[in-house]
């Protein structure tokens, strides 16, 4: 509830600072979730708003970044769709003297190039996933399916990393199957569709999958053959978002690890700082990873999070 508490935005004094926003599309709940909230304390704070939806693709994000340079914009957010091919646009924001700071994604750039990052512990959240499952199976065999987030996205690198760094020496546990959905509901169906054909719905154990929205989409897929999620193959994810709780609730999906869609917040918060009296902010602020299970009231939370603009 603390979490939702802190999506609310505070009344702030009005600014005549114009920040540009490249989005990258909307994905997933949770990236629905982070552009409502964005937009909210955006506007908390009298600031004006360039806002530019990439619909996944790098090279509307590069555009818009330049575009947002060229109207000399004070300030440039970014969720970079991809980690690689940043460099080049970055220096051109840097020789603009144009402050860019990247929000739950990073890059692979020299991090002069961004004033901060603020992301989750990407590869912990990985870790936390995978450790569950080893406490769960408490040593019994399980083979895995693993439904990836999008190639080349420093979320989809390190919660890879973090799961198979937590299961590593458990040889009762076996990732057999892994591939990307693309962080969708729909690709979430269609690969687990693929994997229970390829394996056979009795071979799977559990599916790690590296967020919500693809493992709703497998719970579909599941239902649909016949069988029991949560149940007869276990479901952990990450995002924590409203439908997560809701199939926890309802016992169709295990544990979730929440990310909380206000990334802006703390950016802002940093950039407010910077830019008043050169306040250099760290290159990394960490926001908090916390595992849900069923222990957890996810019916209650459900309720509070579903009006949060997922
Ligand atoms: O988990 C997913 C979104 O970049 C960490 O992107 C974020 C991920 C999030 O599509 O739902």
């Amino acid at each position: 509830l603390a979490s939702a508490i802190a999506l609310m935005p505070f009344a702030a004094a009005a600014s005549d600072l114009t920040i540009g926003f490249s989005q990258i599309g909307s994905e997933s709940g949770w990236r629905a979730a982070e552009t409502t909230v964005t937009k909210q304390e955006v506007a908390a704070r009298g600031i004006q708003l360039k806002f530019a939806d990439a619909q996944q693709k790098q090279e509307n994000q590069i555009s818009a970044l330049r575009s947002f340079i060229a109207q000399g914009v004070d300030a440039i957010l970014i969720a970079p769709v991809v980690a690689t091919g940043w460099d080049e646009v970055l220096e051109e924001a840097q020789d603009a003297d144009i402050p860019v700071i990247l929000l739950d994604r990073t890059v692979d750039a020299p991090d002069d190039l961004y004033l901060t990052a603020v992301t989750s512990d990407l590869v912990h959240e990985g870790s936390v996933a995978g450790q569950w499952l080893v406490d769960d199976m408490a040593g019994a065999d399980c083979r895995i399916v693993e439904l990836q987030g999008t190639t080349g996205s420093s979320p989809a690198i390190d919660r890879k990393t973090g799961f198979e760094n937590a299961i590593s020496g458990h040889d009762n546990l076996e990732i057999v199957r892994s591939q990307t959905g693309d962080f969708t509901r729909s690709q979430g169906k269609v690969v687990m569709e693929s994997f229970l054909k390829a394996e056979g719905g009795d071979n799977i154990c559990a599916l790690y999958a590296h967020n919500d929205d693809m493992a709703v989409g497998a719970i579909q897929a599941i239902k649909e053959a016949g069988l029991k999620p949560g149940t007869d193959i276990k479901i952990v994810a990450i995002d924590a978002v409203p439908d997560a709780h809701l199939a926890i609730a309802n016992s169709e999906m295990n544990a979730t690890i929440e990310l909380t869609p206000n990334m802006a917040g703390p950016a802002l918060d940093a950039l407010a700082a910077y830019l008043a009296d050169g306040t250099v902010p760290p290159k990394w602020i960490q926001t908090e990873s916390r595992l849900y299970t069923a222990a957890d009231d996810n019916q209650a939370i459900y309720e509070v999070k579903k009006g949060l603009g997922y």
